[in-house]
């Protein structure tokens, strides 16, 4: 295989990457690895290091459920045809649950979540923590950029408030995203090799904070190989190479979801109540009504409240999964019944 590290450095390569990469490649055709930076119903777009290019969506790649972010080994075939082979098990998974209960791969591989929201209306703590229960069960490190700081009279009251509820190990800024300044505060996240995901409502500013981050960067040009159908369509791109050598991922907004976690990394994302449960006169303590809770009056009762709600909708989450593998064992129980009907029924006739 044709693995060019400093060429994928920038699309996020990592030594580690690259070493799984070259154990996945079992190909004996001409090939070489890329990173998935656009699904679409169709047809998968690539990043080679050098250019974008569409590859077909063909049955085979249903199996390897590939999401953005994700790192394939490709064939070159014949005629600029080229073909996804492999799929590398990806170091991080960002997923969350869906109101019907299904589980849905947000992004693959990412090291930091910028989680972006506006000091204006966008401003909402519960919100924020149900973007930090999504990324922190993924093990994906969260920072917190609060926008339009130049906007608002309250900044520092707004930042004041967020600092106290959240647990002191998440960072947390207060920018305008249009500075350059900002990309100084998020330099240490931003060094080469690493990929970066944007998670924020529409109009926090992710695309203002990607300009700002890939400012007077070269981008590549997209010009477009394999079917060249993309040629003619100017989609924007989802991936982004950032000044100080990280890669930048773009996701669309996110609208109804949970997070697809167990209780226990909920508890990643609630470390400060997890930890203050340990001293609760009772077990299962719920931090209700009960009494010798170590939890209540200590923790910000609204995030208390806002984990409770979290806790039940992942109940519910998990109960309407186990309810649908009992409805498929019934169904499959059901099948099996009629083919031996059926059976029956040839062995007579
Ligand atoms: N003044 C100021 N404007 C901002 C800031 N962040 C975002 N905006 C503006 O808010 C609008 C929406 O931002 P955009 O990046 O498109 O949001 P997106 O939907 O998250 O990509 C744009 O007009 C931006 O210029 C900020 O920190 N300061
Ligand atoms: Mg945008
Ligand atoms: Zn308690």
């Amino acid at each position: 295989m044709n693995l060019d590290f400093d060429l994928l450095r920038p699309i996020g390569l990592t030594p580690y990457i690259s070493q799984q990469l070259l154990m996945l490649d079992s190909s004996s055709q001409e090939s070489f690895p890329a990173r998935v930076t656009e699904i679409h119903r169709d047809r998968f777009i690539l990043h080679n290091g050098k250019n974008e290019f569409s590859v077909r969506a063909l049955p085979n790649l249903e199996s390897m459920q590939l999401a953005v972010g994700d790192w394939v080994i490709v064939e070159a075939h014949e005629n600029n045809v080229f073909q996804i082979c492999n799929r590398m098990e990806p170091v991080t998974q960002i997923t969350r649950r869906t109101q019907d209960g299904n589980r849905q791969i947000l992004v693959s591989n990412i090291d930091t979540a910028l989680l972006v929201m506006g000091l204006d209306n966008d401003f909402n703590l519960r919100r924020m923590e149900r973007y930090l229960a999504i990324v922190q069960a993924a093990h994906v490190t969260p920072v917190i950029l609060l926008t339009k700081r130049d906007l608002v009279a309250d900044a520092p009251e707004k930042l004041e408030q967020i600092t106290q509820r959240l647990p002191s190990q998440i960072t947390i800024y207060a920018v305008n995203a249009l500075e350059q300044h900002t990309t100084t505060l998020l330099a240490p996240w931003l060094t080469a090799g690493q990929t970066l995901v944007l998670l924020g409502s529409s109009g926090a500013g992710k695309s203002t904070l990607t300009n700002t981050l890939t400012l007077s960067q070269q981008e590549t040009s997209a010009v477009r190989l394999g079917d060249n159908r993309g040629r003619h369509t100017t989609t924007s791109r989802s991936l982004h190479l950032c000044t100080n050598g990280a890669c930048i991922i773009d996701t669309p907004g996110l609208r109804t979801w949970s997070p697809d976690a167990d209780e226990d990394s909920l508890d990643l994302a609630f470390e400060d109540i997890a930890s203050l449960a340990l001293n609760c006169k009772f077990r299962n303590c719920l931090h209700m009504e009960e009494p010798g809770c170590a939890v209540r009056g200590i923790v910000d009762d609204d995030r208390l409240k806002n984990y409770q709600k979290l806790i039940r909708e992942i109940k519910r989450g998990q109960q309407s999964a186990l309810e649908r593998i009992e409805e498929r064992a019934r169904w499959k129980a059901l099948h099996k019944a009629g083919e031996s009907r059926s059976k029956e029924k040839r062995e007579r006739n």
